[in-house]
């Protein structure tokens, strides 16, 4: 059947698996939910996993979330202070594994969870999955993950409205992902009536303030004074833009993303690389397009080297969205560390090009 013809995004037989997956948790367990590490967790893969956890606790389950990757983009910080989400690791896991019964991937398949189990459920949306025998895999191509949750959620009858927390949750993830819903090519009708019944049950100002107006810190606009210092005209190349950071410390490395997506807004500008170097140890970089056409992952790869790993090229977790990790030779490390301001600006200008 054409996918635009299919009524339910989530069977009946589907909602029977999970519900069998989750009463048959033996009491004295916990259940792990497993959001995706490289990139570090979004709003998508946060709030999927929130979600769970509260429809889990609703029903007298305990659960964990664990992530993993340094989270520095302030919409992702803005999303676990407002939401109050905490967040396992690793560590903690490899200390506790005992007392989880079932493991849950929320917007992740297995070759980018945050800890490396297998898993009983899979709900991810990226195509390129691989299906893992004798796990439930929830794998719907749709905009969002939080789309997959909340069609899920509401046919188990789950609460949205008390807290609307997680109607504001599940909402931010499908905007994010979706880019507001203007990702024609991507949005499905599962995410527009998902939106559109969220919507009403939100705390909207905490959904505008995760969206629009979560709070950045004047790091921030530094590094947007450093990517604009140069001779503006410069930065643009016909439909691309490219634009140089400068140094960055470790914590700041998402305002690269972040000046990418502003600056993808410019007229006519379709793909957007944005460059820093992170401690005089490697450069960042941010890919972003609204081209279909773009491969990210294959751009990343051809344009930062094919010696690159594939592990170093993260391809977002938002299709448009990628970027590259280049490790910096010795003698290019000492190179930098040795170099005066001006220097820097030369050499990363060099890079740039
Ligand atoms: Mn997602």
């Amino acid at each position: 059947m054409p996918e635009k013809l299919q009524k339910q995004l989530i069977s009946d037989d589907e909602v029977r698996q999970v519900l069998e997956k989750i009463n048959s948790l033996p009491k004295d367990k916990r259940v792990a939910l497993v959001v995706h590490k490289n990139p570090p967790p979004d709003p998508d893969a946060l709030a999927s996993a929130l979600a769970w956890q509260m429809a889990l606790d609703d029903r007298g389950i305990k659960s964990d979330i664990f992530s993993g990757g340094a989270i520095s983009h302030p919409q992702n910080i803005a999303m676990i202070n407002c939401l109050k989400i905490e967040l396992r690791d690793e560590k903690y896991w490899e200390r506790n594994s005992n007392n989880y019964g079932l493991v849950i991937f929320c917007d992740t398949c297995h070759n980018n969870a945050a800890i490396n189990v297998r898993p009983d459920i899979i709900f991810d949306h990226h195509m390129n999955s691989p299906i893992i025998d004798g796990c439930l895999n929830l794998i719907k191509k749709v905009g969002a993950n939080s789309t997959i949750v909340y069609h899920l959620l509401k046919k188990i009858g789950a609460e949205f409205s008390h807290p609307s927390l997680i109607a504001t949750a599940l909402a931010v993830g499908i905007d994010t992902d979706t880019k507001s819903l203007a990702k024609v090519d991507e949005v499905t009708e599962f995410d527009l009536s998902a939106h559109r019944e969220l919507l009403s049950l939100v705390d909207y100002a905490l959904f505008k303030h995760l969206t629009e107006r979560f709070e950045v810190t004047r790091g921030f606009f530094k590094c947007l004074k450093m990517a604009l210092s140069e001779n503006i005209d410069a930065i643009f190349v016909g439909s691309m833009a490219v634009l140089g950071v400068g140094e960055i410390k470790q914590s700041q490395i998402d305002y690269i993303p972040l000046i990418a997506d502003m600056v993808l807004r410019t007229e006519q500008v379709r793909l957007v690389v944005g460059i820093g170097i992170v401690e005089g140890q490697f450069i960042k970089a941010s890919v972003r397009t609204d081209l279909e056409s773009i491969q990210i992952d294959q751009f990343c790869k051809e344009v930062f080297g094919a010696e690159t790993s594939s592990e170093l090229v993260s391809t977002g977790a938002r299709p448009g969205s990628g970027g590259a990790k280049v490790l910096f030779s010795a003698s290019e490390q000492r190179e930098w560390t040795c170099a005066m301001p001006e220097e820097k600006q030369v050499l990363l200008n060099i890079k740039l090009r």
